[in-house]
């Protein structure tokens, strides 16, 4: 399967297409929806999720609410256009360290970095919770769930005290980070592939995290500690009593870019939002003077909506993996493979 996303952050809609599907899947647009607007909430956002609704409007692939093996296209209206159209909008000429701003603008040549923050927005991930939700309909099926867990806010491991410093650092004009927890149970042992380096699931999965805006670091089953330890307190040790089973799941589900049966564990680490309202020295692309970069507006933190993208960008790359290795033109077909090779690996 493959899906591409357009759309900016202030123009008229997002809009994705999944090819690849199979058919008779049934698209639950409710479902959908409630993913949309779980990514919308959390703590820390700032004022335009006071503007935005988020919801889909399917465009084609589905009749009668099920696939028909076309391309799924997705359609989810900026409601912030309205405020935007037809204004004369300044130029943006005060880049943001950490943003796409600067680079963006010499890469494509524009004069106004508007144009490369339209697109760089984080606003574009919920077009990927879309195609993420629809992933996770697809999954069901298999009895594949991804589930996310948000770790630390700001360095800080304590969920009680997350408002508090969320508050304090919007009160300095500041920025947070975070990690995140993606788990993925029910995979059955066999998906990715050893042979090949782009058939690594490890890789295919860090992949799809490392795409998404803002995330600098991704971590499989116990991580960069393992980096720390001996062999012998790492490696899930293998006991047999009927089935094969572990005691531990230090390799995260995955070993050899293969998952093995276990739940998949990731943590993905995300930066602090670039946009600062207190904002950090910057050079006018103009005049070249030192400046404070642009500010208009912008989140605190979005570690909660991110947890929600996280999981919609894990259960694509899982759902795709499923359909290579399931793969039939219809959900019927591949629930029947899925079946055959479980009933075959059952010994095991
Ligand atoms: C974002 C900046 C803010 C966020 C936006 C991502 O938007 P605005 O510039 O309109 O205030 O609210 O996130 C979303 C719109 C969203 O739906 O998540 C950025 O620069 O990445």
């Amino acid at each position: 399967m493959r899906y591409l996303t357009s759309g900016e952050t202030h123009g008229e809609a997002l809009v994705a297409i999944i090819e690849g599907l199979p058919s008779n899947l049934f698209i639950d647009v409710d479902f959908i929806n409630n993913e949309l607007k779980r990514r919308q909430s959390g703590y820390g956002r700032g004022g335009r999720m006071s503007i935005e609704s988020d919801a889909v409007h399917i465009l084609g692939g589905v009749r009668n609410n099920l696939t028909i093996g076309a391309p799924l296209s997705i359609l989810i209206r900026n409601l912030d256009y309205e405020n935007w159209k037809g204004k004369d909008v300044p130029r943006v000429t005060r880049p943001r360290p950490g943003h796409a701003d600067l680079s963006g603008a010499i890469k494509y040549d524009l004069k106004d970095m508007r144009d490369v923050l339209e697109r760089a927005s984080a606003r574009e991930t919920a077009a990927r919770v879309s195609v993420g939700a629809v992933a996770k309909l697809l999954l069901k099926n298999f009895g594949i769930v991804v589930k996310s867990d948000i770790l630390e806010i700001g360095g800080e491991k304590d969920k009680e005290k997350w408002p508090a410093l969320i508050d304090e650092v919007k009160n300095e004009g500041d920025t947070l980070g975070g990690v995140i927890e993606i788990t993925i149970d029910g995979v059955p042992i066999g998906l990715g592939s050893h042979v090949q380096w782009d058939r690594k699931l490890d890789a295919l999965l860090s992949y799809s995290v490392m795409s998404v805006q803002a995330i600098k670091g991704v971590e499989i089953g116990m991580g960069f500690m393992a980096a720390k330890q001996k062999g012998s307190s790492v490696h899930d040790e293998i006991f047999y009593d009927g089935h094969f089973y572990r005691k531990t799941n230090n390799a995260g589900g995955i070993e050899g870019g293969i998952s093995n049966g276990m739940p998949i564990v990731l943590r993905a680490y995300m930066k602090p939002i670039p946009t600062l309202r207190k904002p950090l020295s910057s050079v006018d692309i103009d005049s070249k003077e030192e400046v404070k970069a642009t500010y208009e507006r912008s989140d605190v933190t979005a570690v909660e909506a991110a947890a929600v993208v996280l999981e919609a960008v894990c259960a694509w790359t899982i759902a795709d993996e499923v359909t290579k290795k399931f793969g039939g033109d219809s959900l019927q077909d591949m629930v029947e493979n899925f079946n055959m090779y479980m009933k075959r690996i059952e010994k095991y």
